[in-house]
């Protein structure tokens, strides 16, 4: 047993939002530790590496952590769903608990989501760390059955997936949880205590969609309610203006539209054709 049971762990090589602040305050309201690991490394080939880079660092520390991405927030403050899943894991002598994917509004599903993990400080974290971060994605993607796997994202999450699935000795170890327990998405959403953690995953502008909720709710860029931000940084939550989304959706429309055009450019020089 570590000094401390649990750590939330998020981290980059940037802060991009505001989700630090969200993912401290709970941590602070539940009594655990929170990690905001900033750093660079050597042959960090995708984005996506960072996260095992800074679950490697921290992992030793606890006695679990729970890794949030950048894009995810709590949303049911005073919900106590992660101890209880804690306690299920512990006392099924798991290693990790990882959400399905949120069947997305496109249609798109995955078999797992890797933007939040509960990891036990445990052997087999590590070989799945080992597995996970050594395996390249174009290698995984020669594996990938699109009906039995889902999306393929090209990134951490694929590996994860790949090793979750191939090697033997993880195999009775982790828990595929229901997304409202661990990572769901806005439009599941009617009331903020609907699931644990809202994530916004995938290309666009994640703000305006991080922001659109936020709205939503009366809560600012934080996601957090306006009482518990004052009390833990003093100050008022940052306001989301209706210009301001309103300039971000017109953003929006044009990219969609430029992305229309240059799919149109490239389909007539590969086909020659207009139509
Ligand atoms: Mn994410």
């Amino acid at each position: 047993m570590t000094a401390t049971r649990l750590a939330i762990v998020t981290g980059g090589s940037a802060v991009r939002y505001y989700s630090h602040l969200n993912q401290a305050i709970f941590a602070a309201e539940h009594g655990f530790a929170h990690r905001l690991e900033l750093s660079v490394a050597r042959d960090v080939f995708s984005p996506y590496w960072y996260k095992f880079l800074a679950i490697r660092r921290t992992l030793p520390d606890y006695d679990w952590i729970l890794w949030m991405d950048d894009d995810a927030y709590f949303t049911d403050w005073g919900g106590h769903r992660i101890e209880d899943l804690l306690e299920r894991l512990e006392a099924e002598d798991r290693f990790l608990a990882i959400s399905e994917g949120a069947p997305e509004l496109d249609g798109s599903w995955t078999r797992v989501n890797s933007g939040v993990m509960l990891l036990r400080n445990d052997p087999r974290s590590t070989r799945l760390l080992d597995l996970a971060s050594s395996a390249h994605p174009s290698a995984v993607r020669e594996w990938w059955d699109d009906d039995r796997d889902g999306m393929f994202t090209d990134g951490d999450q694929d590996t994860i997936w790949w090793a979750l699935s191939t090697a033997p000795e993880l195999h009775d170890g982790f828990v595929v949880t229901d997304h409202r327990l661990l990572n769901s998405r806005a439009e599941y959403y009617e009331s903020l205590d609907d699931a644990t953690i809202v994530h916004f995953p995938g290309p666009g502008d994640k703000e305006l969609r991080m922001w659109s909720f936020a709205q939503r709710f009366g809560l600012g860029k934080e996601l957090v309610p306006g009482d518990l931000l004052r009390t833990y940084t003093g100050k008022a939550p940052r306001q989301i203006t209706r210009t301001e989304l309103a300039a971000r959706r017109v953003g929006e429309r044009s990219a969609a539209a430029q992305k229309r055009v240059r799919r149109k450019i490239d389909w007539v020089r590969t086909t020659g054709r207009w139509r």
